[in-house]
């Protein structure tokens, strides 16, 4: 079991991350990924798959042409853990930012 990431140590976590929400209706971080068009949206999509299957962490995501909509979930936690804070890190650096 992983363990959810709460108090002290989960606002640090959050603070590092730019442009990830908190979604009101689970726990787990969301943010939109805008590219200039589908070719790069899709070649972030695939270096974020292997290495999200590297980790054995998956996001949720969603994508129409240039905008990819990921969520980041713990599922084996019912909840935010470290692994999310990780992914949407590595997530950040492959999308240039
Ligand atoms: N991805 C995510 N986002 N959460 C998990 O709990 C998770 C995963 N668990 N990828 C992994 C796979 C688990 O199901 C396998 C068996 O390691």
């Amino acid at each position: 079991m992983v363990e959810k990431l709460a108090g002290q140590k989960r606002a640090e976590a959050l603070a590092k991350l730019s442009g990830w929400e908190e979604l009101p209706n689970r726990d787990a971080i969301k943010k939109t990924f805008e590219f200039k068009d589908f070719n790069e949206a899709f070649g972030f999509m695939t270096r974020a798959a292997l290495e999200a299957e590297k980790a054995d962490h998956h996001p949720e995501w969603f994508n129409v042409y240039r905008t990819v909509e990921v969520t980041l979930t713990t599922h084996d936690a019912d909840g935010l853990s470290e692994r999310d804070i990780a992914l949407a890190t590595v997530m950040d650096r492959l999308a240039g930012g």
